[in-house]
């Protein structure tokens, strides 16, 4: 019933059995490939092209990877499939809105260099999103040809997140991005996440074969990229998976991840549940247990700042988010109140 084609696109189970009860002779599922400013890059079964987007079709919310079921013919937008994962952050900005970043990945690949831009408390932003929408994540450290300890930051990546794969790559050259095959199964869709200037958009071409998209040299002052990607867009490889470049992200403000967040940080929210009081801000508070295990030595102090800042601006960000919600919600409600007020002066 499903054809190869959209199984190739990524239509596993997950999304074959939100269809059972829709008549597929005149409607059919289409997947995200990119999205513009006002209209989205589509493809499915015998449909490749651009759509408009209008009016509804924006509540649909839809992202890069997102599965769409639209009208056969004239392609007009009917809904969005429930989503298998999905990245957020907070909106760059004063906006205190919520951005979707990517929606049905299967793995994430981290992707740092190994030189300055390598950054632990970076590192950890990308890991408590993953963790959050419970996707496989890889480390993936370029640039391996530029340094001459590669292995000092492999084993700082180690530290950071034990249960988690890192690899170690040159990008621009496919036999060393072969430790990458066992994420790239056909139908797979893989989205490549970090800095400016790290390598993303290089893997992409180098794993495609071609160099479809543009990359740019970083700075040399100080190895900053110059952000060279400006949107996010799906790549088919050779072997049938989907890899989803994106633009490297100044900031990368996390919400609605507290969960990734303990999980990421799980030796200290752990011991933290411990603590004698149950709103300890293990400052000095007596019986605490995570300022107990930095006297011994078993947490650092560094790790605990980073925790401590992500929790607070995780925090605050849902809040501020949730406020601007409410907000809008109210002032919604308030343009209705006064479009029925004037409707009813004029009578019928
Ligand atoms: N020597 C070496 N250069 C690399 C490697 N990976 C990437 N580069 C170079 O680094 C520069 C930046 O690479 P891009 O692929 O454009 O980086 P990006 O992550 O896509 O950056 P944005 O699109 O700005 O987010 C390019 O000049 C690449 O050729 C690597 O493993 N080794
Ligand atoms: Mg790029
Ligand atoms: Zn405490």
């Amino acid at each position: 019933m499903f054809t190869a084609k959209l199984i190739e696109l990524g239509l596993d189970s997950f999304f074959q059995q939100q269809l059972m009860t829709d008549d597929l002779s005149v409607t059919t599922p289409v997947r995200v490939m990119n999205v513009h400013r006002s209209g989205l890059q589509l493809a499915g079964d015998d449909f490749e092209g651009y759509v408009q987007l209008s009016g509804k079709d924006y509540d649909l919310q839809p992202t890069v990877g997102d599965w769409l079921l639209a009208d056969k013919n004239t392609h007009r937008l009917i809904r969005c499939l429930e989503r298998k994962s999905l990245f957020k952050r907070r909106a760059p900005g004063t906006d205190h809105r919520e951005q979707l970043i990517a929606a049905n990945v299967d793995t994430l690949f981290i992707v740092s260099s190994c030189n300055q831009d390598f950054n632990e408390a970076r590192l950890e932003r990308y890991l408590a999103i993953a963790r959050e929408a419970q996707v496989m994540a890889v480390l993936v450290l370029t640039k391996t040809d530029l340094v001459d300890d590669t292995l000092e930051f492999v084993n700082k990546a180690r530290r950071l997140a034990p249960a988690v794969q890192v690899e170690a790559v040159n990008a621009l050259l496919g036999k060393s991005l072969q430790c990458l095959d066992p994420w790239l199964g056909n139908g797979q869709t893989i989205a490549l996440l970090g800095s400016s200037g790290v390598g993303k958009s290089t893997i992409v071409n180098t794993l495609a074969g071609v160099e479809n998209i543009t990359t740019q040299a970083i700075r040399e002052d100080d190895a900053k990229g110059r952000h060279t990607t400006t949107s996010r867009s799906m790549h088919h490889l050779p072997g049938g998976a989907w890899l989803l470049d994106t633009p490297g992200m100044r900031e990368l403000q996390l919400t609605g991840v507290k969960t990734g967040l303990d999980d990421v940080f799980t030796e200290i929210s752990a011991l933290a549940d411990d603590c004698r009081f149950s709103d300890c801000q293990h400052e000095n508070e007596p019986g605490c247990m995570v300022q107990e295990a930095i006297r011994c030595g078993d947490i650092e102090l560094s790790r605990l700042d980073r925790w401590r800042k992500l929790v607070r601006e995780e925090s605050f960000n849902n809040a501020t988010i949730a406020e601007r919600r409410s907000r809008d919600k109210a002032f919604g409600r308030l343009i209705k109140r006064v479009i029925s007020e004037k409707q009813a002066k004029k009578g019928p």
